[in-house]
């Protein structure tokens, strides 16, 4: 990994109908990530937050789409800041906010990679389509429109798409039917809560490693609510039976030590549902295991 990281903070909560989501960037630079990534030899360039959209209220939902047109322009705004990131050469690292943010950062990242692998580190399948979603909620919609699907307004934000072999899912435990359709339909990897029962963390990595390993660069998309509802309760959609700390602190480990990943999102932290900044201390500490911090 290069020793020079970019960060970005993504106050993003258009996407969920939960307020307080906007406000997971601060709560992880208060919990310490900057400190922590210079503490382990990184020379950190913090480009603030970026401006997200007002809700409006006659945009209350358009085609089965909350918050559409405010979405937009904010993934524009995102997709912008992360090109900077990259031309700066550095590991861009951005903090969230609601999942919908992923549609700009991968619109940025994928344009600059030939064939960019993905991980979805999540409870869900981020793979609704207005027709499929359950909410209308475009945080529920960012990895399908990273895949060209859904309403052409999002999937115009990317001139590139990613490929579904490509992408790997894991900690996958509450997929909606349309989405469950279209994964297998794509036959994209995905390895649910029963697999990383059976086969355990260390040989998921592993096998997500070998998955990717055509790929030119690694993208982690981690969602809190991938993790158990009891160490991250500050999550807008909580799912039972979900990955732990130490799971996922390992699979950050193995991560780092592939040297596989290129840039990495930590994503839908909320204060508000949080208890004492619980969550956002466990994403600080991921990003640390993620940047090859060791034990000893
Ligand atoms: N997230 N599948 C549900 C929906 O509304 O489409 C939940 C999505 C959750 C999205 O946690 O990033
Ligand atoms: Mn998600
Ligand atoms: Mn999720
Ligand atoms: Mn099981």
């Amino acid at each position: 990994m290069m020793k020079k990281v970019s960060l970005l903070g993504v106050p993003m909560d258009l996407g969920q109908a939960r307020r307080g989501v906007d406000m997971g960037p601060s709560a992880m630079r208060y919990a310490g990530v900057i400190e922590r990534l210079e503490k382990l030899g990184y020379d950190v360039r913090d480009y603030g937050n970026v401006v997200v959209d007002e809700r409006s209220i006659e945009e209350a939902s358009h085609e089965n789409l909350k918050n559409l047109s405010a979405v937009v322009n904010t993934s524009i705004r995102i997709r912008e800041t992360v090109q900077q990131m990259i031309d700066d050469e550095a590991f861009p690292l951005l903090l969230g906010g609601d999942h919908s943010m992923s549609i700009g950062t991968l619109a940025a990242i994928t344009a600059r990679h030939e064939n960019l692998g993905v991980i979805w580190y999540d409870a869900h399948g981020d793979l609704n389509i207005p027709s499929t979603s359950p909410t209308g909620n475009i945080h529920g919609m960012p990895l399908a429109v990273n895949l060209g699907l859904g309403h052409e307004l999002l999937t115009n934000i990317g001139a590139k798409k990613l490929k579904p072999e490509n992408i790997v899912l894991i900690g996958s435990r509450d997929l909606d039917e349309g989405e469950r359709v279209l994964i297998k339909e794509l036959g994209i990897k995905v390895f649910t809560m029963h697999e990383v029962d059976m086969l355990g963390m260390a040989t998921v990595m592993e096998q997500t490693l070998q998955h990717l390993a055509h790929t030119d660069g690694i993208h982690l998309s981690l969602d809190l609510d991938g993790l158990d509802p009891m160490e991250c309760p500050g999550v807008g959609t909580p799912v039972l039976g979900g990955l732990t700390y130490r799971e996922s602190h390992l699979a950050m480990e193995l991560l780092a030590a592939s040297g596989r990943v290129t840039s990495a999102e930590f994503v839908e932290v909320n204060p508000i549902l949080d208890e004492r900044n619980k969550t956002a201390q466990v994403a600080v500490a991921l990003i640390a295991s993620l940047f090859g911090d060791q034990l000893l």
